[in-house]
């Protein structure tokens, strides 16, 4: 953008230089980009905006294709996005990589983990010249306009850096109040496919009123001044997935919202307008889309609404089935009112995915057993795969600072950790982690649970995208029953090291027999899917049109 031109969509926040300078300087970005990093592409989108060139990497890319790129584009900022906390050594390791290449300019990092715990990262990480804290597109903007313009970038608000042995913080910068002056996110990635159509990411919202003791999120939207929760307006989103329909064929739209706006009268009657609008656009009849909401707002009538507007899979964050576990957990939530909701979303035809923490740190074996019974029932007729995890303590989350407090946090900053009360429980997780090889059945997107849900994500495209099938019923039935067979091993095994713990009795599961089993199972999914779509691929094709052809599951 030539100089003196007025920036439009933004308006400059108090304080910020009037004029643009240095528009014609590149900024490199590099983040996590699997299923596409919508952070970074509202940094880019707002830095384009200004007149910025913006190259973005994928942070998993090879380190010397990330230092050829550097190198080649010679950016006057390189901006490191960490939104996982476990991620800051490999981070760490890239940027002293850079730094060994002669990458000289300036170097800034942000993100949950760098914006709550500031002076960590930039103790961790002495490479960094600084840190832009919680929501980065004007501090990022402004920092760009002054070190471009060979300016003092040291007083741009919103940035901590290092001044000796002091890190300095300046000014907290308040939180964007209305989300639509943001331009469209820039999403320069590849989208994910599903049976030929193609899914992006979109925010309808950003923040959370919630306040669980295990999240950073809660503690990212309330230390930086503003609304702690903001909404675009519905008409704005359903223009941002028509484009996205429109250029680039996009069908399956996925809220990435922490938790999207359904949550007492008013958003709910934002939902019902986000509805409305999806009507009138056609979009609800050729697009489907998912949600991560909290249990306690599922109810039927507006769920069966937006299921009729497209919404095709819920994403709860249920974490505990017994109320000692949800109370720890600040959940402000009750067992029953979990059960409820995914009694509701089964009632209404909707599919449902969830998070679980099947260990946290008031577990006992007692509470372990309510856990699984917790999750016997609603998988009970192998609707979904079972998975589970041990609540983690992240920096910034009330839950770490407690564990500290009473002296129970263990690990460090890459494997946040804790004791568990109870020896006995200490056992049980331990014997857990050595039969089940869990990044091969429950965690990671080639492990068996993942790849079961992302068959019954694949059977609700087709009930919503597709024409109805001969014989999609059979197929359901079939996958039921794997889902529920491959459930019950991990459920036995779990309650067969709760009783050798709790009384002595030996257990017969090896990691080789588990290992076996999934294998099984993997098998099955793999020929009752592959084989389903065999079958129907002339439909499959002839309802895509000139669509790609229908890609094989990749177990
Ligand atoms: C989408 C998402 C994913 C996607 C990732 C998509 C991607 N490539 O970005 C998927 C599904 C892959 C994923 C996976 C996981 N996720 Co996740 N995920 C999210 C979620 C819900 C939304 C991210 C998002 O789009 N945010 C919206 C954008 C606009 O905000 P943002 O990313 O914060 O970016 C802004 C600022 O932080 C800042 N910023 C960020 N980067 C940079 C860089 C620079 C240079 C600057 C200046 C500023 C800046 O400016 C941005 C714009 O304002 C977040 C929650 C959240 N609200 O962020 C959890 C979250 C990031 N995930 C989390 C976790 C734990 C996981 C998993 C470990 C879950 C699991 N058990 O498997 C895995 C890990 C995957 C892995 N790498 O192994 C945690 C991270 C906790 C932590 N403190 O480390 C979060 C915070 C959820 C939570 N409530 O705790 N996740
Ligand atoms: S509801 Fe979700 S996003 Fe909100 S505080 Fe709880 S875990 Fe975090």
């Amino acid at each position: 953008m030539p100089q003196g031109v007025a920036r439009e969509g933004l308006r400059p926040p108090a304080g910020r230089p009037a004029d643009p300078c240095n528009t014609d300087k590149t900024i490199l970005l590099i983040g996590f980009q699997h299923q596409g990093n919508l952070g970074l592409g509202y940094l880019a989108s707002t830095l384009r905006e200004h007149g910025y060139s913006v190259v973005t990497c994928d942070f998993e890319a090879e380190p010397a294709a990330i230092v050829a790129t550097a190198a080649r584009t010679e950016p006057i900022i390189i901006g490191f996005s960490l939104i996982f906390q476990f991620y800051i050594e490999r981070f760490a390791a890239l940027i002293r990589t850079l730094r060994a290449a002669g990458m000289a300019c300036h170097f800034t990092m942000g993100g949950h983990f760098p914006s709550l715990s500031h002076v960590e990262t930039l103790t961790l990480i002495p490479e960094l010249d600084s840190v832009v804290r919680f929501e980065g597109e004007m501090t990022l903007l402004e920092l760009a306009d002054m070190i471009g313009a060979g300016k003092e970038w040291r007083d741009v608000q919103g940035i901590a850096y290092r001044n000796g042995q002091d890190v300095v913080t300046t000014a907290m910068r308040p939180l964007v109040d209305d989300l639509d002056r943001f331009p469209y996110p820039e999403r320069n990635f590849e989208p994910e496919s599903a049976l030929g159509h193609k899914a992006l990411p979109l925010l309808a919202s950003r923040g959370c009123a919630r306040t669980c003791s295990f999240c950073s999120i809660q503690t990212f939207y309330r230390t930086a001044p503003g609304k702690i929760v903001r909404t675009r307006k519905p008409a704005k989103v359903v223009e941002e997935m028509r484009l996205l329909h429109d250029e680039r064929g996009i069908t399956i739209f996925l809220f990435q919202d922490d938790d999207f706006p359904l949550f007492g009268s008013v958003w709910r009657r934002w939902a019902a307008d986000f509805v409305r609008e999806l009507h009138a656009s056609g979009l609800s009849r050729r697009v489907i889309w998912k949600i991560n909401c909290r249990a306690d707002a599922v109810e039927p009538d507006l769920f069966a609404a937006m299921r009729d507007a497209g919404l095709y899979l819920v994403y709860m964050g249920l974490e505990s089935g017994n109320e000692e576990g949800l109370k720890v957990l600040h959940k402000q939530i009750t067992v029953e009112q979990n059960l409820r909701a995914v009694e509701i979303l089964k009632e209404i035809g909707l599919l449902f995915e969830f998070g679980f923490m099947l260990f946290d740190p008031s577990s006992t074996l007692a509470s372990v057993r309510a856990n699984l019974r917790f999750l016997r029932t609603i998988l009970a007729d192998g609707c979904a795969a079972a998975v589970f995890c041990r609540m983690l303590p992240y920096d910034g989350t009330p839950i770490k600072d407690e564990l500290e407090r009473s002296g129970r946090l263990r690990g460090d900053v890459c494997h946040p950790d804790y004791e568990f009360l109870d020896p006995n429980v200490t056992r049980l997780y331990s014997a857990l982690s050595e039969v089940v090889d869990v990044w091969g059945w429950v965690h990671g997107y080639r492990a068996l649970s993942p790849q079961l849900n992302w068959a019954w994500n694949e059977i609700a495209i087709l009930e919503g995208l597709f024409p109805s099938m001969p014989d999609l019923a059979r197929y359901k039935r079939e996958l039921s029953r794997i889902t529920q067979a491959s459930n019950e091993v991990l459920f036995r095994v779990v309650e067969d090291l709760l009783d050798m713990v709790e009384g002595g009795r030996p257990i017969a599961w090896t990691t080789a027999m588990m290992d076996f089993e999934r294998q099984q199972f993997l098998e099955q999914l793999l020929e009752a899917r592959n084989g389903f779509v065999a079958r129907h691929q002339q439909i499959l094709l002839d309802a895509l049109q000139s669509a790609p052809v229908v890609e094989a599951a990749t177990a």
